[in-house]
């Protein structure tokens, strides 16, 4: 197999005269290729078989102990001006860093057989799909990029009757952190990724093109790529209503995206369109529409368990690639609150010594075909997406963020989306459980200036008088134990409920200096176990402590100098105002 297409055929040329593989293969994301593929990866150790009896067709990849997350601080925007990719990113000019990246990749590929895999972002028959083509020299990515993206030969016959594609070249070059570097080129529709097989930095459909590349073009096109779930809410009365939620990493969207109705919700089912990335379009009517760009589910193993996470617990007992998991003796895969068997091997493949740390890596993960997932839903393979009722921002905060509260229109949801802050998590290297800024949960991930982003968001605006409505919402707040005052898992389903009640004009609120927040007797809750006066503190608002946030959130917004939006100031002003005068 090759193509016909000159401009991928040259570059694909150009590619392995630079690399320098043994082999090059074609990938056509049939069956027989991917047995292939695992059978060398089992007998190379790129993978290792799981329990075939009681886990079928899991496979078990550990990764080098230094490539265990996203590294944004060897992320890279190359824009030909320094302030279009913004103080939101890493920048470099793009002359220097395809210099500095092509060195390394000078050979990187010798010895080894270079994958060029086209693909296809979103269903393959949707006006709002885009394509690309990963080169690799990863099989581990192949069959990743396998699973999360429609990938193979139809494919790459759209590419070739569209003749344009994202250009995404990845080695693992030899693993050294000190020659990784993960670089975008949105003019050039480029990216180039060396040092690292792990997913966010490797496979570059997901964050690196569907993300950062995407929302540049995005930005020029009228649309917005974006870091969101998209969920189906049914009622019982057979109505369903979607919305699109952006939490930072490892907070909370994959569980979202797959709940399960608690008990006391005979009636009410959940269809699961996206865990991740949501591409949104405003369709001929002023509908805001919702695709999911991916076909997999590339998730946060620890904390899945049949109670908080059922629908991710069955889906993952087969046809799971897992990534730096512990195992039990009987080669089961086993992570810190599976409630079920214990480790006996941890993530590094040593026997498991309590002292030495969690058993499974904390972002240990699984990839899993989306099409597996009990609550998958039928649209998301619709071209056209779904209709958006509600944009919901989120954040993983202890104290300050009520459960959930509504902006007062779209230009004040802005500025509650760009206000976004976060304790950070395991997704990305470095600390864990600092509060950092990350609006719209795009931080590591908006391909260009955050305040030109701001002002495309508010520009919707002057497009649709139907746009969704907006809301925060919060999960993690704790006591003063440190516990979790809200149950979370299915039960979030009862803030949504809130939420669909708003857009459907059903329920009034409590007007507040941030927006508006549920009387706590429109939160739905029957059999809820919440302690004494939990849910009176997670409907609160401390002004005191809000006019700080504002203040770091004013700061914040004022570190994107003359570019930072009107609007925004403006939205800002209200809501500090408004607390100004509030007790
Ligand atoms: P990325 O894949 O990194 O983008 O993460 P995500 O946003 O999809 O997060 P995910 O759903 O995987 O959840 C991350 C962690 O948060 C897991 O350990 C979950 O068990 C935990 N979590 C998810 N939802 C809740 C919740 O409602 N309450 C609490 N307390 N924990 C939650
Ligand atoms: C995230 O970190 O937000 C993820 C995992 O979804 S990764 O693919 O590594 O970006
Ligand atoms: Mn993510």
């Amino acid at each position: 197999m090759t193509t016909r297409l000159a401009a991928l055929a040259d570059w694909v040329d150009s590619v392995a005269t630079l690399t320098k593989p043994d082999q090059i293969h074609w990938c056509d994301g049939s069956d027989a290729e991917n047995q292939r593929l695992t059978e060398e990866m089992l007998a190379s150790g790129v993978l290792s078989e799981l329990d075939q009896a009681t886990y079928p067709n899991c496979y078990l990849h550990l990764s080098d102990p230094s490539d265990v997350a996203r590294v944004e601080h060897l992320t890279f925007v190359c824009t030909p001006e320094r302030d279009d990719a913004g103080p939101n990113n890493h920048w470099m000019a793009p002359a220097d860093a395809h210099a500095k990246i092509d060195a390394l990749f000078d050979g990187a590929m010798r010895g080894r057989t270079l994958y060029v895999i086209p693909y296809c972002m979103g269903p393959i028959d949707s006006p709002y799909a885009r394509l690309g083509v990963e080169i690799t020299d990863s099989p581990y990515v192949v069959a990743n990029m396998r699973i999360m993206t429609r990938m193979g030969q139809p494919a790459l016959e759209r590419i070739e009757r569209e003749g344009s594609f994202v250009k995404g070249l990845h080695s693992t070059g030899d693993l050294d952190p000190e020659k990784r570097f993960i670089m975008h080129f949105p003019d050039e529709l480029t990216i180039k990724s060396i040092g690292s097989g792990y997913g966010g930095n490797a496979l570059l459909g997901k964050k690196c093109h569907a993300l950062r590349i995407a929302s540049y073009q995005a930005r020029e096109e009228g649309w917005l790529a974006e870091h969101m779930l998209i969920v189906g809410i049914e009622n019982p009365q057979g109505e369903t209503s979607y919305v699109a939620c952006a939490f930072p990493s490892a907070c909370g969207k994959t569980n979202l995206a797959m709940l399960i109705p608690p008990e006391s919700h005979p009636g009410w089912k959940i269809w699961t369109l996206g865990d991740d990335i949501a591409w949104l379009h405003l369709d001929d009517n002023g509908q805001l529409r919702a695709i999911n760009p991916e076909s997999g589910y590339f998730g946060v193993v620890p904390g899945t368990n049949a109670k908080t996470n059922k629908n991710a617990y069955d889906m993952i007992q087969s046809d799971t690639i897992f990534t730096n998991v512990a195992t039990t003796a009987d080669n089961q895969p086993w992570w810190e609150d599976k409630k079920e068997g214990e480790p006996a091997t941890d993530w590094h493949g040593k026997p498991y010594v309590a002292a030495n740390g969690p058993a499974a890596h904390p972002n240990s993960r699984f990839t899993v075909s989306a099409t597996k997932n009990p609550s998958y839903s039928s649209l998301a393979e619709a071209p056209d997406g779904v209709p958006l009722s509600a944009i919901v921002f989120g954040g993983r905060r202890k104290e300050l963020a009520p459960l959930v509260y509504e902006a007062r229109d779209w230009r004040h949801g802005v500025l509650v989306g760009a206000g976004v802050a976060s304790e950070t998590t395991a997704a990305a290297t470095g600390a864990v459980g600092v509060v950092r800024r990350d609006p719209m949960a795009m931080k590591p991930f908006c391909g260009y200036n955050f305040a030109d982003y701001w002002a495309h968001w508010l520009s919707f605006a002057d497009r649709s008088t139907k746009l969704p409505r907006v809301f925060h919402v919060n999960w993690f707040r704790q006591d003063e134990n440190g516990k979790f005052l809200w149950p979370g898992f299915g039960d979030n389903l009862r803030v949504l409920r809130w939420i669909i009640d708003r857009c459907e004009q059903r329920v009034e609120a409590n007007e507040t200096p941030i927006g508006y927040l549920p009387k706590p007797e429109d939160i739905d809750t029957s059999g809820l176990n919440i302690r004494e006066g939990a849910l009176d503190a997670l409907l609160s608002v401390n002004a005191e402590q809000w006019r700080e946030e504002m203040t770091a959130v004013g700061e914040y917004l004022n570190s994107y100098g003359d570019r930072l939006p009107a609007a925004l100031k403006e939205e800002h002003a209200k809501v500090t105002g408004a607390l100004a005068k509030s007790a």
